[in-house]
């Protein structure tokens, strides 16, 4: 099937095209087959409309990635004016370009002091792949070649690629694919709600970052090259962290000489009140990963930056990095996250989560709590989790079979907001740009949802 630029093809015909011709990421094809996808048309601000003219407000910020909303015209100048001047050139062959050299070096500026090397990609997934083996390079530059193994955690997300999808702590993204790679290892995430069994949160997060400790003494201090972390856990369910925890991982990463690696693709550009979650965790990281935020998703671009301990070693390397993609520092991708970063500078968007606004989303989402199927609700900046169970004193879930979450997130797109689901666990990661007035929106929707589950499902 084919449709022509002069008569844009109706919702059916591109749902037929799409479901005879796409293969979707993350989806079971015969059930989106017998479902038909939602065509999403256009969007502005914080709302989606998709080709039934129905308006949804976006809960979830696209992917977690959409920080300065919807329908920037600057974004698509930058876009348009890049591609009519220089739409491409590469950077390999001792050439740069202008975008590519003023992105790195702004980022340069808006990171934590001494993070100041900056690698390009196009995809998160391609930047922690890049990283793990920048890592395994500086080690062998170190000549300690020993030192490869790497640490990760239980329901960390770090992407698709080989080495990213090992380091990710999901077993239905290892076991179809034969992963994880050898030297990859994961220890329990400080997920308090699942696991804390009743102890106070303090002593858990010093107890799940001892988890780490353990883990290197197993495999040999002198054979672990990085603990690989996000700050906070954003696709496995918006785990956020007891208080201890950090300061804990960051004294047994110094102590065990382990480079500590910030995947930073969820948390970074404002997501949790800072420009950096390491910021708002008081991390001291090696290297931090950014992708998603960077260019608030209208282009691809991602990119790994290296503090001085690592990108000294590689500066100072006496043979080529021999790394890298067609696409690295794209010029329209990185003149798109240039004007995204000085739109997020001019806006104050970097700390809009730790302002007002951010205080009355996390303050009306805690109302959700005293829902009959809400057995928590936890936030962080503009992070939100809500968490459904069948027994809120034991925080039991319900069977997966219920498909509670899933049945929630059906009802709220169908109402007009979207949610995610992590399990039972209801997500929220609106751009950074929403008002008081949208979440007033977002918490009645997500009331309505929640009722309109237990109804549904005939939960008591
Ligand atoms: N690190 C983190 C922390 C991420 O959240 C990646 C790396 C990989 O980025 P790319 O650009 O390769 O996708 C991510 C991506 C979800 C969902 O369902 C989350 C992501 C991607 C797709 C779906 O929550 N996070």
């Amino acid at each position: 099937m084919t449709s022509s630029k002069e008569t844009p093809p109706s919702a059916d015909t591109i749902r037929a095209m799409d479901d005879r011709h796409h293969l979707h990421p993350f989806t079971v094809f015969r059930e989106l087959s017998d479902k038909g996808a939602r065509v999403i048309e256009r969007a502005e601000g914080c709302y989606i409309y998709d080709t039934d003219g129905k308006r949804i407000l976006d809960g979830m910020a696209g992917l977690w990635c959409v920080n300065v909303g919807y329908g920037r015209e600057r974004l698509a100048r930058a876009a348009y004016e890049q591609m009519q001047k220089l739409p491409y050139y590469n950077t390999f062959f001792q050439t740069t370009t202008a975008p590519a050299a003023e992105l790195a070096g702004k980022l340069a500026e808006i990171l934590p002091d001494g993070m100041d090397r900056i690698i390009f990609n196009n995809s998160g997934s391609e930047t922690n792949d890049t990283i793990i083996k920048t890592v395994w390079y500086y080690w062998n530059l170190m000549g300690k070649p020993e030192k490869k193994h790497f640490i990760s955690r239980t329901l960390g997300y770090h992407g698709v690629g080989l080495g990213s999808a090992s380091l990710t702590g999901m077993k239905f993204m290892h076991t179809p694919f034969d992963l994880p790679l050898e030297r990859f290892h994961h220890i329990g995430n400080p997920y308090w709600f699942a696991s804390g069994e009743g102890r106070d949160p303090g002593e858990f997060g010093l107890i799940a970052a001892r988890w780490l400790e353990a883990k290197i003494k197993e495999i040999g201090a002198d054979r672990v090259a990085a603990f690989y972390a996000e700050p906070i856990q954003g696709a496995g369910g918006v785990i956020i962290p007891p208080e201890t925890y950090w300061s804990e991982i960051q004294r047994i990463c110094r102590k065990h000489d382990i480079l500590l690696v910030a995947d930073e693709v969820i948390c970074g550009f404002g997501r949790t009140g800072n420009w950096w979650g390491c910021e708002t965790y008081d991390i001291q990281p090696d290297i931090i990963a950014m992708a998603k935020g960077l260019s608030s998703g209208y282009l691809p671009i991602s990119a790994a930056a290296l503090g001085r301990r690592v990108g000294d070693v590689i500066w100072a390397g006496e043979s080529e990095y021999a790394h890298g993609v067609t696409y690295s520092g794209h010029p329209a991708a990185a003149a798109v996250a240039l004007e995204n970063i000085r739109i997020i500078e001019e806006e104050g968007l970097y700390s809009a989560a730790a302002g007002p606004v951010g205080t009355y989303f996390r303050e009306q989402i805690a109302t959700l709590a005293d829902h009959p199927l809400v057995g928590e609700v936890r936030t962080q900046g503009f992070l939100a989790a809500i968490e459904l169970v069948e027994d809120k004193a034991t925080r039991r879930p319900y069977p997966n079979d219920r498909k509670v979450g899933y049945t929630c997130r059906e009802l709220s797109i169908d109402g007009g907001l979207v949610m995610r689901a992590v399990r039972d666990a209801m997500i929220l990661s609106p751009p950074l740009i929403i008002e008081r007035h949208h979440v007033d929106e977002i918490v009645e929707k997500a009331r309505q949802a929640l009722d309109g589950t237990v109804e549904k499902l005939k939960l008591p």
